[in-house]
């Protein structure tokens, strides 16, 4: 049995990594995600410069998972790439890849943050994640909801970028949107992975017995994660893998055991995110979902992940 998988040409002891934004904003958390059982992690979508983000309460566990509008808090460019390039390798002891992530407000500023990355990318050092779908700074549209725009950040990143690298999409509800989506994908070559999902953007939880909202930003609006995406998380990895042959797909959304870990495989998904249950849970969930996934693949005869993934059957 073995959970082991290359992606990107690069060798990954098991599937599992955080989802950015989660548990990697500090030093700290970078480092114990280094050193739990995941088979690699990503850190906080930064921006150039180091940022509040939104007034707190901003996170809340829900009943079916989570709610947040952080409002994109980060140490700024400078802190994650320093880290990247001069802590991780020194507490990084199973060697495991580390994926960056960034999000600018313009695209101005998300190209100037790849170009400067991309040294350390040419290195092997880093993986780029371009965050196309944060939903909660005012003001600012999902990227990925305006497929014009998506296309021009898609176009200057890529002029500036000479590594393979990734997008973090918005969930789409519409096969419109899968085509269209997918179809500004496919033009760039340089994208070769795409994650599959960030928040379901601007959903609003409600405390029935206070009658409140749970968080404060944007009157209690925030962005869903949990077990309440799971299907939609898992329609969107299926959605770009049958439409980005191309490229791979990692899922994120709705991963609380080893069994929805599965079926993001099976749906497509080359590596998998873990967000709100690691939020809940801590590092040891990297332990606990290994494990269950691999009950799981001996109890249906399987032995390494590729005897499934991709391999879901239609009716
Ligand atoms: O920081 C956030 O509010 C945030 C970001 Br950048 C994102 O991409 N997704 C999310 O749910 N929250």
């Amino acid at each position: 049995m073995s959970l082991a998988t290359t992606f990107l040409g690069v060798n990954f002891a098991n599937p599992f990594m955080n989802a950015a934004g989660v548990m990697c904003q500090t030093e700290n958390e970078l480092t114990s995600l280094a050193q739990s059982s995941s088979g690699s992690l990503i850190t906080k979508s930064c921006t150039s410069a180091f940022r509040e983000g939104n007034p707190e309460p901003r996170y809340s566990k829900a009943p079916l998972g989570s709610i947040n509008s952080m409002g994109l808090p980060n140490l700024g460019f400078d802190f994650y790439f320093n880290y990247a390039k001069n802590t991780f390798p020194s507490v990084n002891v199973s060697n495991k890849p580390i994926f960056f992530s960034i999000s600018g407000l313009s695209l101005e500023e998300s190209t100037s943050m790849a170009q400067s990355l991309c040294p350390l990318a040419t290195e092997g050092q880093v993986i780029l994640e371009l965050n196309l779908s944060c939903p909660n700074v005012p003001g600012k549209p999902q990227i990925g909801y305006d497929m014009e725009d998506m296309d021009r950040y898609l176009n200057a990143v890529s002029s500036v970028y000479s590594m393979p690298f990734g997008v973090k999409m918005p969930p789409y509800f519409d096969f419109a949107h899968f085509d269209s989506a997918a179809a500004v994908l496919n033009k760039y070559d340089k994208v070769a992975f795409v994650t599959c999902i960030n928040s379901v953007g601007n959903g609003l939880v409600i405390d029935i017995d206070s009658e409140q909202t749970l968080i404060r930003p944007k009157a209690g609006f925030g962005g869903i994660g949990g077990s309440y995406v799971l299907p939609t998380a898992l329609a969107n990895v299926n959605a770009f893998y049958t439409r980005c042959p191309g490229k791979k797909i990692i899922g994120c959304g709705g991963v609380t055991s080893g069994s929805e870990a599965f079926m993001h495989i099976l749906a497509g998904a080359s590596l998998v995110q873990i967000g709100t249950q690691l939020q809940e849970e801590g590092v040891g969930v990297f332990d606990r979902i290994l494990s269950e996934l691999r009950t799981l693949m001996e109890k249906k005869g399987y032995t390494t992940l590729s005897d499934f993934h991709g391999k879901l059957k239609t009716l």
